[in-house]
């Protein structure tokens, strides 16, 4: 199996990144639809796109996902409110919580958005070795018969447009859950037409929450809160441990 990787920046600022694991014959046609995506994503054309594509020397560890339970906000700041609870639910220290927040709101990596994720432990304190880049998630994907069942449960919940959003991001929450170490993820896009973001753990699923941040708006970005972790083994298992996603883990209200 190989991982085929793209990511595309324009004038050193990040835009897009997406990543596929597949059989060696599927290798074009998904670098040929992950080029696509780089160049036509609402952020802006890149000056910079990079295809990676490596076969996978691990053994590919197979997980169901977290379940996607659904919830109703009508605007951000209800949205802000239900993540805090559900972050407080889990553990996450207040402080530690609010600053993850406010980092989010205000572009991690010096007002723009990060190209990975910040690692937070309980003290609040940033783990990630460069906070430009951050942490990325990488080596998942999900399969083919997976892919249908979540398609035909979002469908049903008149979601579909929204598929490519949350299924990508219903398998990164995955992969970083799985991840020994982790407590919780609360990540919201910086795509500035796309206002959704989740709260996800191993306890509660992935709470998708429709709003997180008001249209238009650029910041978004991803927290991973850790607890009692090595940061190299931490790091390593979320960039290079392959995943695939085999079964959906249900929707719930
Ligand atoms: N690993 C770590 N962080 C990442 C990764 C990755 N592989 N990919 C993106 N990020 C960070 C980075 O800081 C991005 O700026 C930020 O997350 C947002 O990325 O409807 O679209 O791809 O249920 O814009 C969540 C809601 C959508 C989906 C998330 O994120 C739904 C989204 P985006
Ligand atoms: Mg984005």
């Amino acid at each position: 199996m190989f991982s085929v990787r793209m990511h595309a920046s324009r004038g050193g600022k990040h835009i897009s990144g997406a990543e596929r694991i597949i059989e060696d014959n599927g290798i074009q046609a998904a670098s040929q639809s992950l080029i696509d995506r780089a160049l036509s994503h609402e952020k802006g054309r890149p000056d910079f796109i990079n295809i990676s594509v490596e076969a996978l020397e691990k053994p590919i560890r197979h997980i169901t996902s977290l379940p996607l339970v659904l919830t109703h906000v009508r605007n951000a700041v209800e949205g802000k409110a239900l993540a805090r609870r559900l972050l407080l639910t889990l553990g996450i220290p207040l402080l530690c919580m609010e600053k993850a927040i406010s980092l989010l709101e205000n572009g991690a990596a010096g007002g723009e958005s990060m190209r990975g994720a910040i690692v937070m432990n309980m003290r609040g304190e940033r783990l990630e070795p460069d906070k430009y880049r951050g942490v990325r998630a990488s080596r998942m994907d999900i399969t083919e018969e997976a892919s249908m069942e979540l398609a035909c449960a979002i469908e049903r919940e008149g979601l579909s447009r929204y598929f490519t959003h949350i299924s990508e991001a219903l398998v990164l929450a995955t992969k970083v859950e799985s991840v020994e170490g982790t407590v919780a993820e609360l990540c919201w896009s910086d795509d500035p037409s796309y206002t959704a973001g989740y709260v996800a753990s191993k306890e509660l699923g992935y709470v998708r929450i429709p709003h997180l941040k008001r249209e238009g708006n650029c910041n978004g970005g991803r927290v991973f809160f850790v607890d009692g972790i090595d940061l190299n083994n931490y790091i390593h298992e979320m960039e290079k441990a392959p995943i695939l996603v085999n079964k959906f883990g249900g929707l719930r209200k």
